[in-house]
């Protein structure tokens, strides 16, 4: 059996709890290692560590902070197979998405922060007889809590601005998803990053209450539930730490009668199948103008009739396992209560049957119509491969109905009409707005939620601000104005 240990100040650390954790296959429902949490010494050590790890690395310049991130990035992208492969076996997802998205998503994410770290500067204020000029500094340890859906990508879209910063990061993975964090480390370590500027520490939620409760960390970024985004921001209160919170969502897609019905339907599948739906941003609020509704659900279902639920390790898989046996009783839980509150099954909506891979996680990619506002399914996030299609009959109702929740992460709309796409982009209560597409995250562009989906952002140079605490010098060139004289 393998055994997966804390990584603290460049090498593996064994722990000091006499009990591990399983890491399951949810594909297989086979245990393939055993994982050493991270207790009140290992995060005391991890943190202790950062610490050092922040004095040397904050010292460097941006230039030689670039070049790490960018061996990082580098070695990331050789690696991509086997991390594809480990990241494979951790959630469950299909190869060919590990493949071509998760480790090159974060090797960009590297690399785009490799080149911010050159350019982080201040501003000079002219004024009178003195000047002010503002230095972007370092907040120092940051800790970053990782969700289970994008393990790796999660912690290159924390680690990679955190460190270009020039702040140390002790991140804690999701207890279900422990291993590619772990390598990510290893890379660093590897690429040059001086030891403690990166720790990665395992373990559940006490695990991650030990960081957010610790004062000697300055800053939080979270991606996870809404739940634990309130515990985590209550906690980072009592030392005023500042946060970054990715949490969950319900987004809306609008599509409207002038709609490519093809694209449209394409957009509506990547955002609730991709990743067995597990995604937060994912529009399971699907509202179809009543002209187009059922030309629309018709080619719907024909197309995701032909999804290929199955073996995540099968090239040919589009649809992979559900990260955990409880997790997959929740979404098929949702999908009872769909069909209980009157909610039209077209398709899925049961367990997948997948022959030889009886122990997996695996559930249909499921579409229910003739929704209303009020159901369950539409109104809480499933993350699963759940679809809700709505009918609307004019823009100002749809905008009024997408808007009705107390998520904000994203939305999309389909038109041909470009005044209509930027007024309702402009109206939508959300962080991010496709227009015709859907779920596109490039690094450049800010990703974050409004109301209950988030505070502030990741990626593009939005997270700078997330990463930097902001200095003002004043300085005096004349006398001091002092009325005592
Ligand atoms: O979340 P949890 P999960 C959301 C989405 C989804 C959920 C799934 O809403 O339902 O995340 O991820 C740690 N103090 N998104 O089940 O349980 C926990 O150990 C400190 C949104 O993992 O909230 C884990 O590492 N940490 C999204 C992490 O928090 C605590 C993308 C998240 O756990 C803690 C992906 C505590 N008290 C998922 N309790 C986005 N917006 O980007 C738990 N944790």
């Amino acid at each position: 059996m393998e055994r997966l240990q804390n990584y603290i100040h460049g090498r593996y650390a064994a722990s000091t709890a006499n009990a591990t954790f399983d890491n399951v296959n949810p594909a297989t429902g086979e245990v393939f290692a055993q994982v050493e949490p991270a207790l009140e010494a290992e995060v005391d050590a991890a943190i202790r560590s950062a610490e050092q790890g922040f004095q040397r690395w904050s010292a460097m310049s941006g230039p030689e902070r670039g070049r790490v991130l960018h061996t990082a990035a580098r070695l990331l992208r050789e690696r991509n197979r086997e991390l594809a492969l480990l990241e494979v076996r951790d959630t469950g997802k299909p190869i060919q998405e590990a493949e071509a998205v998760d480790v090159a998503s974060g090797a960009d994410c590297l690399e785009y922060f490799a080149g911010v770290a050159s350019t982080l500067r201040g501003e000079q204020i002219a004024l009178g007889s003195a000047f002010v000029y503002t230095r972007r500094e370092p907040l120092g340890v940051c800790a970053g809590i990782g969700a289970w859906n994008y393990p790796i990508q999660i912690a290159c879209w924390k680690s990679a601005p955190a460190l270009a910063c020039g702040n140390a990061m002790v991140f804690k993975t999701s207890d279900m998803t422990p291993t590619t964090a772990a390598k990510l480390a290893e890379i660093y370590t590897e690429a040059g990053l001086p030891d403690g500027a990166f720790n990665v520490v395992h373990g559940d939620g006490r695990t991650g209450a030990l960081l957010t409760g610790d004062p000697r960390v300055a800053k939080v970024s979270l991606t996870g539930s809404i739940g634990t985004g309130k515990k985590v921001l209550a906690a980072a209160a009592q030392s005023v730490k500042r946060v970054t919170m990715e949490l969950g969502g319900k987004s809306a897609l609008i599509v409207f009668p002038d709609a490519d019905l093809h694209q449209a339907v394409s957009a509506a599948m990547l955002g609730n199948f991709y990743t067995q739906g597990e995604i937060c941003t994912n529009c399971t609020r699907v509202f179809v103008h009543d002209d187009i509704h059922d030309r629309f659900l018709d080619l719907l279902a024909e197309r995701t009739k032909k999804l290929r639920v199955g073996d995540p390790l099968d090239p040919e898989t589009q649809v992979g396992a559900l990260i955990s046996r409880a997790h997959m009783e929740r979404v098929l839980g949702y999908i009872a209560s769909g069909k209980a509150e009157g909610a039209r099954l077209v398709l899925g909506g049961a367990r997948a049957d997948v022959g030889p891979q009886a122990g997996g996680n695996f559930v249909l990619p499921t579409i229910f119509a003739d929704c209303t506002d009020d159901m369950t399914i539409v109104r809480e996030e499933i993350f699963g491969p759940v679809m809700s299609v709505l009918r609307f009959s004019d823009e100002d109702e749809a905008v009024r109905r997408a808007n009705a929740t107390r998520f904000g992460l994203a939305a999309g709309l389909f038109t041909r009409d470009l005044a209509r796409a930027h007024r309702v982009a402009a109206r939508l209560e959300a962080g991010i707005c496709w227009v015709n597409t859907y779920n596109v995250t490039p690094i450049e562009m800010p990703f974050g939620g409004m109301k209950e989906s988030g505070v502030g952002h990741e990626n593009g140079q939005a997270a700078i601000e997330h990463y930097t605490q902001l200095k003002s010098v004043f300085v005096e060139l004349g006398d001091v104005p002092c009325p005592y004289e």
